[in-house]
C-alpha cells in the first residue's frame, strides 16, 4: 500500500530536509544556533542577527487558525477497495469496480473541544474520509451519529456557540453538560433525536475503531447507465460498536487525554489494523425523495435498516499514522462538495449550507485558495483546472493562456460537453416559491427520538437516563432543565420520570407519539462475541510470583493481535518465581484500569507488595464496576476478595491456569463487557 508522498505536477521539488547543514530557509549554512549575536560578551542583540530573527519569526506563525468545530482530532492513511456489487447504483469508478485500490486518508475528531482538549468526552466523532480516487477526490465528511441536531445549516453558528463553552469564562472545556447548550436543545425540539445519541453510549465511544460512521445526508448516486437512486452511507466497524461507561470515560480524560490517538496508532503499530465496512442503503430515487413516509432530505431522521438493509460495499483498512500530524492531520481540508461521477449532493437543507461552509473555512485555516496543493490535500489524478497565482501559490504556471475559450492553445484544457470524463449534475427538476420556508415532513421532531430509545436495551436505557440526569445536574438554571424535560415527555414517559426524579424536578406532561416500531440493529450489545484484534490486557504480576502467563497469553492471542501489558509496582525487570524475568510496561502509579479492556491476575500477587498497594484494589475495583472481564489466575481470587471484588459476579473467571482462560476471556472480550455486571451498577 505504498503513498505518494510528493506527487508533483510542474511544481519544482521542496527541499526542506536535506543534507546533514543546519541553514537558514534561505539555504545559507548556520554557524551557530545558540548563541545571539551581540556587541561584547554581554551587550544588546544586534538586529543584523539573521538567523535569529528568522527562527524567532518563524516559530511565531506556527499555529494555524484550528477548526472552529473538529478541532481534535487524529489522522491516519489506510485504502479502501470496493467489493464490485455497487456497479449497478453508482458509475463512481472506486465504489464499482473491485480492481482499483483506493488511497484513502481518514480523520477522526471530537466536536466542541480544543484541539489540545481530552479525547475521551461526551461528544458526537466526526469520521471524515478523503478517497482519492483515480476519477479525482471524493470527501465523505460523516459522523459517528446518523442524525444531526438542525434540519437547516442557517442555525449551525446558534448549536455551535451553545455547545462551546461559555464565552465569558469559556468554561466548560469540550463539554455539553452547561446551561447554553440545553438551553438551545430544549428551544429546539427538532434536536432531541440527536440528544438522546449524545447521552448514549455512542457519546463515548471506547476507541474510534469500534465507531460505527454515517454520511447523514441522503445522496443521490447515477449508475453507468444512467439510472438514479437516493443512497446513506454507513461504515460498519469489523470489531463492533464498543463504547466506554460514563465513569471510565470521565477518568481516562484526567488519566491519558489522548486515549482515542494512541488506541488508533498503538493498534497500527501492534498490527491490528482498523477496519470498516462500507454499506449502503439504496432507495429509489422518488420525486417527492421520501422512503416509507420518511422525508429523505431531513438530517433528523435515520431510515431504519430493518425496512432497507445495509448493504456492504467495499472494504476500509487503516495502516499508516501519518508522518507528521501538522502537514497531514492538521493541513488535510475536507469539503461535503468534493464528489466524483456517479454520487451527488441532495436538497437536503444542512447539506446544502455545508456545500459553502467547508469551501470558505479553509480560505481561513489555510490561509487562501491554494489548500489543494498542500501534499494531504493533492488530487491523485491530472489536474489543470486553470486556476493562477494566489496565496501559497507552489505551482509554477507555464504559458500565456489562463482562460477558456483561447485559440493560442487550441482551446486546450478541454471540457467534456457529453460527460465522458466529466462531472455533470443530473438534471433533477426544481421549483417552488422563495421564501424562508418550513416544510411539513420536517414538524415530527419526536417519533424517532422515541424510535432510539425503544431500540435500546434496560442496561443501555439506564446510561441514557444516568447521562441526561448527569447532563441537566451541571445546569445551574432551572428554566433549562425544565425545557428539556419538556421534550423529553414527548419521547417516553419512564424516560422522563427517571430524569426528572434524578434532578428531584416535576414529572411535565408530554404527548409521547403512537405507534412508534423500534429498530433492534440500533442497540450496540452484540449478540455473540466478535472480534477481539488490538483489545489490550492488563496482567497484574508481582516479583516473586508466577510470570510465565504474560507470555502465554501473548502467543495464545498472537493471531489476533491482542496487547499484552505488564503491571508491576515498580519498573524495569519483574523477576518470578522459577527465575524467569519480565520488563513492566505500566506501575501501579503510571497505569489506570480504563487502559485495559481485561484485567488478569497472575498466581503469586495475593499476598505480595502488590497486593498491599492501595492502587491495586483501585484498579480492581474500577475495572469490575466498568464490566470489564476480570481473570484470577489461581490465588488471584484471594486478591480479588480482599479488594472487595464480587468473585461470583458475571464476567469474574477464576482460573487454574491460562489455558483455562483464554477462550472464555476472548468471548468475554468480544463481548466488550459484562452487559450483566453492568446492569448490576445501571440505576
Ligand atoms: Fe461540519 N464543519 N458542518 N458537519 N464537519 C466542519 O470544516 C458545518 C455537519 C464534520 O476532520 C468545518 O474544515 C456546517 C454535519 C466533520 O477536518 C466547517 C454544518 C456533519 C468535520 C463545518 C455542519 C459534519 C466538520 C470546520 C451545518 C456530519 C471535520 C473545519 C450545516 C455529516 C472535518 C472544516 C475534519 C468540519 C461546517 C454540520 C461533519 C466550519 C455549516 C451534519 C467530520 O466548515
Amino acid at each position: 500500500m505504498a503513498r505518494d508522498r510528493n506527487p508533483v505536477n510542474h511544481v519544482p521539488e521542496l527541499h526542506a530536509q536535506e543534507g546533514d547543514r543546519l541553514t537558514t530557509a534561505q539555504g545559507a549554512g548556520v554557524d551557530d544556533t545558540d548563541h545571539s549575536l551581540t556587541a561584547g560578551p554581554r551587550g544588546p542583540v544586534l538586529l543584523e542577527d539573521h538567523h535569529l530573527r528568522e527562527k524567532i519569526t518563524h516559530f511565531d506563525h506556527e499555529r494555524i487558525p484550528e477548526r472552529v468545530v473538529h478541532a481534535r482530532g487524529a489522522g491516519v492513511h489506510g485504502a479502501f477497495r470496493a467489493y464490485g456489487n455497487a456497479a449497478s447504483v453508482t458509475k463512481a469508478a472506486f465504489l464499482a469496480t473491485p480492481d482499483e485500490e483506493t488511497e484513502v486518508f481518514v480523520r477522526f475528531s471530537t466536536v466542541l473541544g480544543s484541539r489540545g482538549s481530552a479525547d475521551t468526552v461526551r461528544d458526537v466523532r466526526g469520521f471524515a474520509t478523503k478517497f482519492h480516487t483515480s476519477e479525482g477526490t471524493f470527501d465523505l465528511v460523516g459522523n459517528n451519529f446518523p442524525v444531526f441536531f438542525i434540519q437547516d445549516a442557517v442555525k449551525f453558528p446558534d448549536i455551535i456557540h451553545a455547545g462551546k463553552p461559555e464565552p465569558d469564562r469559556e468554561i466548560p472545556q469540550a463539554q455539553t453538560a452547561h446551561d447554553t447548550f440545553w438551553d438551545f436543545i430544549g428551544s429546539h425540539t427538532e434536536s432531541t433525536h440527536m440528544a438522546m445519541w449524545a447521552m448514549s453510549d455512542r457519546g463515548i465511544p471506547r476507541s474510534y475503531r469500534t465507531m460505527e460512521g454515517f454520511g447523514v445526508h441522503t445522496f443521490r448516486m447515477e449508475a453507468a447507465d444512467g439510472t438514479t437512486s437516493l443512497v446513506k452511507f454507513h461504515w460498519k466497524p469489523a470489531l463492533g460498536i464498543h463504547s466506554q461507561v460514563w465513569e471510565e470515560a470521565q477518568i481516562t480524560q484526567g488519566a491519558d487525554p489522548d486515549f482515542h490517538r494512541r488506541d488508533l496508532y498503538d493498534s497500527i503499530a501492534a498490527g491490528a489494523f482498523p477496519q470498516w465496512e462500507l454499506g449502503l442503503q439504496i432507495m429509489p430515487d422518488t420525486v417527492d425523495e421520501t422512503f416509507e413516509g420518511i422525508d429523505l432530505l431531513d438530517p433528523t431522521k435515520i431510515v431504519p435498516e430493518e425496512i432497507c438493509p445495509v448493504q456492504a460495499v467495499g472494504l476500509l483498512t487503516l495502516t499508516e499514522a501519518p508522518e507528521n500530524f501538522f502537514a497531514e492531520t492538521e493541513q488535510v481540508a475536507f469539503h461535503v462538495d468534493h464528489v466524483v461521477p456517479g454520487i451527488q449532493v441532495t436538497n437536503d437543507p444542512l447539506m446544502q449550507g455545508r456545500l459553502f461552509s467547508y469551501l470558505d473555512t479553509q480560505l481561513t485555516r489555510l490561509g487562501g485558495p491554494n489548500f489543494a496543493q498542500l501534499p494531504v490535500n493533492r488530487p491523485r489524478t491530472a489536474v489543470n483546472d486553470m486556476f493562477r497565482d494566489g496565496m501559497h501559490q507552489q505551482a509554477v504556471h507555464s504559458g500565456i493562456v489562463a482562460y477558456k475559450p483561447n485559440q493560442i492553445d487550441d482551446d486546450l484544457p478541454r471540457t467534456s460537453p457529453e460527460g465522458e470524463d466529466a462531472f455533470v449534475t443530473i438534471p433533477t427538476p426544481v421549483s417552488g416559491e422563495k421564501g424562508r420556508h418550513h416544510p411539513v415532513s420536517f414538524t415530527d421532531h419526536f417519533s424517532q427520538a422515541r424510535l432510539f430509545w425503544l431500540s435500546l436495551t434496560p442496561v443501555e436505557q439506564a446510561h441514557e437516563v444516568e447521562a441526561f440526569t448527569f447532563e441537566l445536574g451541571k445546569c445551574l438554571r432551572q428554566e433549562v432543565k425544565e425545557g428539556v424535560l419538556a421534550s423529553l415527555a414527548c419521547v417516553d414517559t419512564d424516560l422522563v420520570a427517571r430524569v426528572a426524579a434524578g434532578l428531584g424536578l416535576p414529572v411535565p406532561d408530554g404527548e409521547v407519539p403512537d405507534g412508534v416500531v423500534p429498530s433492534p440493529a440500533l442497540s450496540q450489545i452484540p449478540a455473540e462475541p466478535g472480534r477481539v484484534d488490538g483489545r489490550v490486557v492488563g496482567v497484574l504480576v508481582a516479583d516473586g510470583g508466577d510470570l510465565s502467563p504474560v507470555a502465554d497469553l501473548r502467543t495464545a492471542y498472537a493471531d489476533e493481535h491482542v496487547v499484552v501489558r505488564v503491571i508491576a509496582t515498580h519498573g524495569g525487570e519483574v523477576s518470578g518465581s522459577s527465575g524467569e524475568t519480565e520488563s513492566a510496561d505500566r506501575t501501579l502509579l503510571t497505569t489506570r484500569s480504563v487502559e485495559y479492556d481485561a484485567v488478569v491476575i497472575a498466581t503469586g500477587v495475593a499476598g505480595s507488595v502488590v497486593a498491599a498497594e492501595p492502587r491495586t484494589a483501585v484498579l480492581l475495583q474500577e475495572a469490575f464496576r466498568h464490566g470489564k472481564p476480570v481473570v484470577a489466575l489461581g490465588d488471584g481470587v484471594d486478591l480479588l476478595t480482599s479488594t472487595g471484588v464480587d468473585t461470583s459476579a458475571p464476567g469474574v473467571l477464576a482460573c487454574e491456569s491460562v489455558r483455562d482462560c483464554v477462550q472464555p476471556l476472548r468471548d468475554a472480550l468480544g463481548m466488550h463487557r459484562s452487559w450483566e455486571r453492568l446492569s448490576m451498577f445501571a440505576g
